[in-house]
Formats: C-alpha cells, sequence, structure tokens
C-alpha cells in the first residue's frame, strides 16, 4: 500500500472513531475544530485521488444528489404509534389491564424523544433504507437523509440482517444555532427542534439534511437477527444493550421498573431532567421488558397492548411580565404583547407572549411588574396563563390601551363587536402598511421568498418602496444598498419578486389583505370573477352569490375596491405584469361541492400538499368543522376538530383514503 493510500485509510479511521466518540458515546476527545480540519483534509485527498474511492468512507455520507421524490417504502413489520396516557390514573388502568394478564411483568419506563420516528435496514451489517414511518405500514425513503445523521453506523461489526427503529431529533442546540441564522437571513423561524428535524428529513436534496446535525436515539429491534448465531434476545434491555454494543445510539436514562411507585417516581425524575437534556422528550414510554410476555399481550389496531406513552401535561413556567408593548397589525388592530423575562419553555427560549386584547388582560388581572405563568399553546405559541396576585409586589402597574395608534398617532377606536379590538383606521398609517407588504409578499400570499418584516421595514425606511406595486420596479443595486444585503442577496430577491407575477389570480386577491378575505375566499373569488379587473366591479348582491359569501364579507370586497388609493395599487400591479387574470385549468370536478378539513399531521404529505390535492380535484378546504363538512381528514395527534367531526357524525378519513378517492376517481371513502 502506498504511503498516500495509507494516509487516506488512517484518516478515515481516525474521522470515524472520534465520530462515534461525538455522536454515540457523547464523549468527544478532540475539538470541532480539529474533526473538521482532518475532514476538510480527506476530502481534499480523495477528491485527488478518486482511485482510492471507498463508499464507507465518512465523506460519502453527504453523496447522493438531490431527489424529485421520496419513494414509498412498505415496512416488514408495522411501525405502531403508542397510546397516550395523560395522568398517573390513567397509567394504571393501563398496568391493571396488564396484570390481568400477567403477575408482576417488568416494564422498561424510557423517555419519549420528540421526533420522528425511523427505520433502519441492514443488509449484511450494511446500512441499506431509511424510511419514515409514514402511516405505520408505508413511509418514505429518506435513505439519503439519513446517511448524513452521523451516529447511524454505516456497517455493523458484524454481516448481520435486522432493521431496528428510532427517533430521530435535532439537539436543542442545532436547532438555537439554525433559527439564529434563519433569523439572520430574514427567514420565518421554526417552531420547535420537532417541526425542524421533519423538515429536515423531508429535504429532497441530502446537502441540506446534512447541514442540518441530526441525531438519532434508537429504541426498538423490528425485525431480523441479532446474534450471528441467529438466537433471539429475551427482553427489551437485553436488546438495546445489544444494539448499543453493534453501535448504535441508543435511548438513555431508562431503566426496568416492577411497580407502579417506580415507574411514577421515574417518570417525576426524568420530568426533572427534561429541562437539562440536550434534546427535547415529550413523555415517558412504558412498555413490557420481557419479549415474550409482548407477544401474549398482543396487539391493538394501531397501538400495542404492552406499550403506553404517558405524555408531559404541556410545560409551564413562572416568569416575570416586564412591560406590555402595543403592536399595530395589517388591519390597524391594536395587539397588546407581552414583554417577558426570557425563560425556556418546551424547546425554545420565550420573551414573548400574546395577550390577545385590553379585556383578556382585565379578565386575567394581569398588571405590568407581575409573576406570570406562561405556556405554549398546541406547543407553538407561547401565551399567559394567568397572573399571580399572591406574589404581586409593590410597583406593578395597570396596563392601559394607548388612545393614539403607536405607529402612525392617530386617535383609536375601540370597537366592542369586533372581538373587543381597539383600531387604528388610518390607512395610511405605516405599521398598517408594513404589515400589509409583509403580508403580500407571505408564503401563502405572492409567495417573494426572503421578503421579511425586516427586510420590508427597511425597504420602506430607505424610500426605496411605498407600496406593494413598487416591490416590482426595485432594482438590484438599489436593494444592495440596504444593510447586510449583498449583491448575491439583492439578486436573489428580485429574481423572487419577478417569479412572484405569476402567482396567480387567487393568491393575488389574498396578497391584496380585503379584511375577510383569506385563502379560501380569494379562491373563490378568482374562480367566480376570473380576472382582478371583474372583481373590482362586483356589486355587493352579486358577490353575495359567491359560495360562503355573506353580506359583511361581500361589503368588505365593495369598500376595499370604492378607495381610489387601492384602485391605483391594482393598476399599477397589472401595469408591473403580475397575473392578473386566472390561468387556472378548468378545474377537476370529482369534489365539486365538498369541503374537507384536515387535522393533525399526515403520514406524507404536509398540509398544504393534501390541501393542493384537494382543490386541484375541484374540493374546497375549511379550516373549521361544521356540519356542512363532507370529509375531515384525520392525521397523527389530531384534536379537537377530529372530537367535533366525531360529535356531528362527520365522516373522518385519513390520507391513505383521500388518495384512493382521489386515485380512484371516487368520492365514496376506502381504505
Ligand atoms: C420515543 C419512542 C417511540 C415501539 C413499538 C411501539 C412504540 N419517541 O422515544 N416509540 C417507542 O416504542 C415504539 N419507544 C420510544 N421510546
Amino acid at each position: 500500500m502506498s504511503e498516500l493510500e495509507e494516509k487516506i485509510r488512517k484518516l478515515r479511521k481516525q474521522l470515524l472513531y472520534h465520530a462515534k466518540r461525538y455522536y454515540v458515546d457523547d464523549a468527544p476527545e478532540i475539538s470541532d475544530y480539529d474533526y473538521d480540519m482532518m475532514y476538510a483534509e480527506l476530502k481534499r485527498l480523495e477528491a485527488e485521488h478518486p482511485e482510492f474511492f471507498d463508499p464507507e468512507s465518512p465523506t460519502q455520507r453527504v453523496g447522493g444528489k438531490p431527489l424529485d421524490k421520496f419513494e414509498k417504502v412498505t415496512h416488514t413489520v408495522q411501525m405502531n404509534s403508542l397510546a397516550d396516557v395523560f395522568s398517573f390514573e390513567e397509567l394504571q388502568d393501563f398496568l391493571d389491564r396488564v396484570s390481568q394478564t400477567v403477575s408482576r411483568p417488568a416494564y422498561s419506563v424510557e423517555p419519549k424523544i420528540d421526533g420522528l420516528s425511523v427505520s433502519l435496514r441492514y443488509e449484511n451489517g450494511i446500512f441499506v433504507q431509511g424510511a419514515t414511518r409514514g402511516d405505520g405500514f408505508v413511509g418514505e425513503d429518506v435513505t439519503q437523509n439519513l446517511r448524513t445523521v452521523f451516529s447511524i453506523p454505516m456497517s455493523l461489526p458484524e454481516p448481520l440482517n435486522l432493521t431496528v427503529r428510532g427517533e430521530v431529533y435535532m439537539p436543542r442546540q442545532v436547532f438555537e444555532k439554525l433559527n439564529l441564522a434563519r433569523e439572520a437571513a430574514g427567514q420565518t423561524l421554526l417552531a420547535n427542534p420537532r417541526n425542524a428535524a421533519a423538515g429536515s428529513l423531508r429535504q429532497l436534496d441530502p446537502k441540506i439534511a446534512a447541514e442540518r446535525k441530526l441525531d438519532i436515539f434508537v429504541f426498538n429491534f423490528q425485525d431480523g437477527t441479532l446474534y450471528a448465531d441467529g438466537s433471539a434476545p429475551q427482553t427489551h434491555k437485553e436488546t438495546l444493550d445489544r444494539l448499543a454494543e453493534l453501535g448504535f445510539h441508543v435511548l438513555e436514562n431508562r431503566i426496568v421498573a416492577e411497580s407502579a411507585d417506580e415507574i411514577v417516581s421515574h417518570i417525576k425524575r426524568l420530568g426533572e431532567l427534561r429541562d437539562s437534556l440536550a434534546y427535547d422528550i415529550d413523555g415517558v414510554v412504558i412498555k413490557i421488558d420481557d419479549l415474550a410476555t409482548r407477544r401474549l399481550l398482543g396487539e391493538g389496531t394501531n397501538t400495542p397492548k404492552w406499550a403506553v406513552a404517558y405524555k408531559f401535561p404541556p410545560e409551564q413556567k413562572q416568569t416575570k411580565l416586564e412591560d406590555i408593548t402595543v403592536a399595530v397589525g395589517r388591519t390597524g388592530v391594536l395587539t397588546p404583547t407581552a414583554v417577558l423575562t426570557p425563560v425556556r419553555l418546551a424547546g425554545t427560549t420565550v420573551s414573548r407572549a400574546t395577550l390577545h386584547n385590553l379585556e383578556f388582560i382585565r379578565e386575567k388581572d394581569i398588571r405590568i411588574g407581575d409573576i406570570v405563568t406562561v405556556q405554549k399553546a398546541g406547543d407553538i405559541i407561547p401565551e399567559v396563563v394567568r397572573s399571580h396576585a399572591e406574589l404581586r409586589g409593590a410597583g406593578t402597574t395597570l396596563f392601559s390601551m394607548p388612545e393614539r395608534c403607536p405607529s402612525c398617532g392617530e386617535p383609536v377606536f375601540y370597537d366592542a363587536d369586533e372581538g373587543a379590538a381597539t383600531r387604528c383606521t388610518n390607512s395610511r398609517c405605516p405599521a398598517q402598511l408594513s404589515r400589509g407588504i409583509e403580508h403580500f409578499a407571505s408564503k401563502d400570499a405572492m409567495n417573494i421568498d426572503g421578503l421579511g418584516p425586516q427586510l420590508v421595514e427597511a425597504l420602506l425606511q430607505n424610500g426605496l418602496i411605498a407600496d406593494a406595486a413598487d416591490l416590482y420596479s426595485l432594482q438590484v443595486d438599489e436593494v444592495a444598498q440596504i444593510d447586510r444585503m449583498g449583491t448575491k442577496s439583492a439578486t436573489n430577491l428580485i429574481t423572487a419578486i419577478e417569479n412572484s407575477k405569476s402567482a396567480g389570480l387567487e393568491r393575488l386577491i389574498y396578497a391584496l389583505g380585503i379584511r375577510n378575505v383569506g385563502e379560501v375566499a380569494g379562491a373563490a373569488l378568482a374562480a367566480r370573477y376570473g380576472s382582478l379587473a371583474a372583481l373590482q366591479n362586483a356589486t355587493v348582491e352579486d358577490l353575495c352569490t359567491v359560495e360562503d359569501f355573506g353580506e359583511v364579507t361581500a361589503q368588505c370586497v365593495v369598500d376595499f375596491f370604492s378607495h381610489p388609493q387601492n384602485r391605483e395599487l391594482c393598476e399599477r400591479l397589472t401595469e408591473a405584469g403580475v397575473v392578473t387574470v386566472s390561468t387556472a385549468k378548468p378545474t377537476d370536478d370529482l369534489f365539486r361541492g365538498l369541503t374537507f378539513v384536515l387535522t393533525g399531521t399526515l403520514p406524507t404529505l404536509t398540509r398544504d400538499e393534501a390541501s393542493e390535492r384537494i382543490k386541484a380535484a375541484g374540493g374546497r378546504v375549511s379550516g373549521s368543522v361544521s356540519a356542512k363538512t363532507s370529509f375531515v381528514v384525520a392525521g397523527e395527534a389530531a384534536g379537537s376538530k377530529l372530537t367535533k367531526a366525531q360529535q356531528l357524525g362527520v365522516t373522518v378519513i385519513d390520507e391513505e383514503m383521500l388518495l384512493n378517492m382521489i386515485e380512484q376517481r371516487s368520492v365514496t371513502p376506502t381504505a
């Protein structure tokens, strides 16, 4: 072997060793910098000497090309989900149920990682395929992205055929860094590490997934052989210990417990540990340890009878309400926002929370300087739950709404009818203007990538734009003058603006920000009138005949176009080349007259994708369930919408049934 080849081999070996020390053992021996240097050197040598190519090289983790779509994978063993319990009483019910069949079973009590379940398949000890859980039967092939997860071994020390299951997650630190970078680039922030991990795993370009530095905890042996002699493990603990021996990053902080007391105290311990872990956990999994006992208890329809997930109650924290600021929204509504002493809550640092309106503040007797309890609604939006009058010292102050708009200084009006809103009615108010342009550019409207709140503000402040139509005459060199914008970002922005011209009439109508006209109404108007010009001349009477339009919304549309400056805006948008006529091909009429509501996380489609499919088939997508709803499409963790559908007797279907309906061109759901 040449000296060079020797050197390359040695570097590969060292890098593999240090990656394991870092990602699997959590005990790095060298600095990140030294690791990166070694990696860069190997990359250089491999590029100069392709004759020494080795698919096992650490540099080959990010080798694949971007895909067009993910292939489907049928799981050999169903990837079940877990039944949830929300209290110790419900947990006791589970334990009681089990003890009717088995006496004094031992349980594995382990953290429930808040990530995404995947399967990893090895053939002859080589990692050959990784797939998402999907609906438990069929998932998506995300092998390329999983290869970038360093704690997934590309090969095992023994030539085994096996499939394991684990939870992919984004470590909190990685998540925070990612959001800081997104903030600096004016991109929307990701809500929590779980969403960030899900988004990363769904990247078609493995390079992006690699940058996201995902990690995994393996928690189950699905299929195959765990020992070369073909023998099978007896317990879950033995399985996981063996998987650790094979080089997997296996769940930590788990115990084997024999009594309810032991289980409950470990749950409490994990609850206390939660904040100090490097990753998010959202509960504790309690599963029978003995594998033969598991088989005896068997499986339910979608969940095993031998395990439950105890879900932690929404995390709440106390913090100080330092101040209340008032923001002016797109429609002029003044919204009070709590400024909090920053506190870590469910995966992110929270320093602001909405206080809705004055009524909310009065009802909860919230005062500036109070200690308040905060939590995240749906684990995403921070909210103030209560104030603590009992902890109130001297020096707290009552809040009152400003009498003048904090942005333009004009008097504001209180409207008890419209959701107790305080409103600035000055149509030239700068805050409303910036929010309006942000809305115009937003993802669901004209979808101008990179044009976030900070950039809109900068463009307005520099006098480069005065309204949304001005965006279309911006020049690269003008934009490049703005702080922290180089020529490259400026060029990207101009391209995105240019592309938005063909966003389509539906989006354009929504983007105009007409009161009460959301995406659904925008689409209905586009379908009905076919052009912006026709819409501008519609009467209230005529608008009232559009599907789901009442007089209030109809009047809002007429009011909007009765303002000369709005008409002028439309004229300038048209002149700039924005498409203002409907280019939609006549839609399919399979779902004509049918309304769908989406709830929960669907196994393979994002919410937007599912909506697009329904709309393309001529159906409507609504945000709320009523007796008029035709179908509720429910995914994992579906909440109140599902309950409401069941109460109202609305047909509930899953993603697969929806796709079957479209494929088989039938409005009768079949599994
Ligand atoms: C987790 C986790 C998820 C195995 C068979 C049914 C559920 N998120 O950490 N799932 C399971 O168990 C599977 N265990 C876990 N720890």
